[in-house]
């Protein structure tokens, strides 16, 4: 038989290389096969999410930028200057989690969701039509983000005008200059050539990307014990080769959209610059805890205790 997996990005970005591992990984080690649905193919990410809880897709890759509408406190991800910056002590977080492979696939669940991996997709940067070094930078800049309520918070602090979008409107808004901003992985600013339509690049180290693969849950359940045990460990493989495919290839995407467009600027903000969005952060890690109560406590104090365990 044939499982339809869905994501949220092209079959060459790493949502389509992990699921590439994935699909191998499955049809060498069962008799199933597995059908790959790249972004555009079957709508946006709220539409694929739809199609996996009704059961007419059995996998989607859905980050918790869109997820976070649905199970709030996956919102945690944007929380500012949460995860580390380090690679290795991230990779390591990933892997190890509490949050990550025992709370949250349990709060997923009620969703009809079998979570099954969550991997980090690189550093997020801003890209915008002016330069950032400050949020008085920000100020009257309508600055796209992912269509979930803590990320709209978390731009709010940073003095900017969030601006919820689905993905495909993203590159047409900053033609038009309806949005002036928008903040992605250097991979994905690459591919969807978002640096065609923005001037200037700004790390502000305040987020890594974070994306999560999973099943519809009754499809799942009504598996037997080795074919759910051969998909997590075809997960298990996808996301080490992920991680190791990811290594420099945020410098290497940088190279590569500096060589097409020198007059990009690219901006790394000192520790000071950052101290204002840091200070900024304060105030979202208040608001997660007020949309998600008791249970999005849990989960934050979890997730704090899980990245210390992995410090230094
Ligand atoms: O910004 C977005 O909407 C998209 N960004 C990435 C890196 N992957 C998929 C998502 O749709």
């Amino acid at each position: 038989d044939t499982w339809r997996y869905a994501f949220e990005e092209a079959i060459t970005d790493v949502q389509g290389v992990f699921a590439t591992k994935f699909k191998e990984e499955v049809e060498a080690n069962s008799d199933h096969e597995i059908q790959l649905f790249p972004y555009g193919t079957l709508g946006e990410s709220a539409d694929i999410m739809e199609q996996t809880q009704a059961g007419i897709l059995q996998f989607v890759n859905q980050s918790p930028g869109f997820t976070g509408s649905l199970i709030p406190e996956a919102q945690v991800f944007f929380v500012p200057y949460l995860l580390p910056t380090e690679e290795e002590q991230l990779n390591e977080f990933f892997r190890t989690s509490t949050t990550i492979n025992e709370m949250f696939p349990e709060i997923y669940a009620e969703q009809g969701l079998e979570l099954l991996a969550m991997y980090p997709e690189g550093e997020v940067v801003m890209t915008t039509k002016e330069p950032v070094t400050a949020p008085a930078d920000l100020n009257e800049v309508k600055f796209r983000v992912m269509t979930n309520p803590l990320l709209v918070e978390s731009y709010q602090a940073f003095g900017a005008t969030p601006t919820p979008l689905p993905w495909g409107e993203v590159y047409g808004g900053l033609q038009t200059n309806i949005i002036q901003g928008q903040e992605n992985p250097m991979f994905f600013v690459e591919s969807t050539k978002m640096y065609e339509v923005t001037d200037h690049i700004t790390f502000a180290g305040h987020n890594n990307f974070t994306t999560a693969i999973m099943a519809n849950k009754d499809f799942f359940d009504g598996l037997p014990a080795e074919d759910q045990e051969m998909i997590e460990a075809a997960i298990d493989t996808a996301f080490e080769y992920i991680l190791e495919y990811q290594q420099g290839l945020t410098e290497e995407s940088l190279a590569r959209i500096q060589e097409d467009k020198p007059s990009i600027t690219v901006t790394r903000l000192t520790e000071e610059q950052r101290a204002p969005f840091m200070e900024a952060a304060a105030d979202v890690e208040a608001q997660f805890i007020e949309m998600t109560g008791e249970s999005g406590q849990k989960i934050l104090d979890q997730m704090k205790a899980d990245l210390e365990a992995v410090s230094d």
